[in-house]
């Protein structure tokens, strides 16, 4: 489907990966499905090139994958009317330039200007998204835009060809076995309960290790480059780089390189356990059907802990799945008795893999974002 419509997104990269990520994501999607040329404002290429090996971190402008790449390298950028899109996106409320603003405003046929939010399970969301919030000197007026897990949300980002791709992956056992050992892992590995480790520092990696040393059932814990590195150097007892393992007890714990982002996924589906974190990681997870435990992004005031329950609530996976969910973000009753915790989720991990095709159907009843973005923008213009 082609349109004639232009579209920039602006991302600046907080800090880890999720912003580019979801706005990477994005970016190709409405490019491919909905065929809106699409340019991506990148502060930070740096972080852009760890999942998207094919970025050139000099290049002030550049094509990736048919999206037009724009290194954003400052605010004091000149700009006309010319230069603004038909549809503007700033993620995460980051603030674009104040001269593409200015010129926005001089366009004949003002833009959709919409600020991309992040997700949260929280009711308040259904009452903030749509929302119009008018410029106070100009005449413009921008748009809240909350992905989320009910109708009056955008929904998540979700795109063809996912679910044919997940379930041609996982019936082929020889792809599975070319990309786990690709990888590094070993057979010995790929026989074990296989875990994906992808979490913040602050996670009790220590105390997890240790019941899956002390445990009855193989485990193979796959660590991403960079993700809790403390905690995995110290067991591995050298640093934590792609390829260094070592055994202990019945846990195996494997360093793997980060791997660029359309190969995240078939992680995500090679294993039978994953730790994400963040959001990106988090939907991929809920897309990738196996069990899966979230870790938060941490806030002051524990503010996170309010939107773990939040999705907790609405995700329902039993007693086994939130309490290892809380304990995992600190938010349990006491440390965790993590042997305990981990010999409830292990037994209750085939219950909620069967659960998860039927919360993929619920959230989708009300669209992919960038479907139901690009909906919201046509009823604007
Ligand atoms: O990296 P994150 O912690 O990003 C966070 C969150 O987005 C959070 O909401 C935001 O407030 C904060 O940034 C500023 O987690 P997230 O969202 O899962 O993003 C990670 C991205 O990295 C995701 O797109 C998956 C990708 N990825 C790879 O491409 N390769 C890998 O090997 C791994 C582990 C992840």
């Amino acid at each position: 489907m082609t349109s004639s419509l232009s579209l920039h997104l602006f991302c600046k990269v907080v800090d880890n990966f999720g912003d580019i990520g979801i706005c990477w994501r994005l970016s190709r999607q409405l490019q491919r499905e909905h065929g809106i040329a699409v340019t991506l404002w990148v502060d930070d290429l740096r972080s852009f090139q760890r999942m998207c090996p094919q970025v050139d971190v000099t290049a002030g402008l550049q094509l990736v994958e048919g999206i037009t790449v724009r290194h954003w390298a400052a605010q004091d950028g000149e700009f006309t009317p010319d230069d603004v899109a038909d549809i503007v996106i700033e993620f995460f409320a980051c603030d674009i330039p104040p001269g593409y603003i200015a010129a926005m405003a001089q366009r004949p046929e003002r833009p959709v200007w919409l600020n991309l939010e992040g997700l949260s399970a929280e009711e308040w969301v259904e009452g903030c998204h749509s929302l119009p919030s008018k410029h106070p000197r100009l005449p413009l007026t921008k748009y809240f835009f909350f992905p989320g897990f009910t109708e009056r949300t955008g929904g998540l980002l979700y795109e063809e060809g996912l679910e044919v791709a997940r379930r041609a992956y996982v019936s082929d056992p020889a792809a599975v076995s070319a990309f786990l050992s690709s990888l590094g892992v070993t057979d010995a590995e790929a026989a074990a309960i296989k875990v994906s480790l992808f979490c913040y520092p602050y996670a009790p990696v220590a105390a997890l290790f240790a019941a899956w040393r002390d445990g009855g059932q193989p485990v193979a814990c796959l660590v991403p480059e960079g993700v809790a590195s403390d905690a995995v150097a110290t067991f591995l007892g050298q640093p934590a780089l792609p390829g260094a393992a070592r055994s202990e007890g019945a846990l195996t714990v494997r360093v793997l390189p980060f791997v660029p982002q359309q190969d995240y996924d078939r992680l995500l589906w090679s294993c039978d356990l994953n730790f994400v974190r963040g959001e990106d990681s988090w939907v991929r997870a809920q897309w990738a059907g196996k069990s899966f435990i979230w870790h938060i992004y941490a806030q002051d005031e524990n503010l996170h802990h309010k939107k773990l329950r939040a999705f907790l609530q609405r995700y329902a996976a039993g007693s086994a799945f939130d309490e290892f969910s809380l304990c995992w973000n600190g938010a349990g009753a006491g440390v965790g008795d993590w042997p305990a915790l981990w010999k409830a989720l292990a037994a209750a991990m085939p219950e909620i893999s069967a659960k998860s095709s039927q919360w993929q159907q619920k959230i989708l009843a009300n669209g992919d974002l960038a479907t139901n973005l690009t909906k919201f923008c046509a009823s604007l213009r």
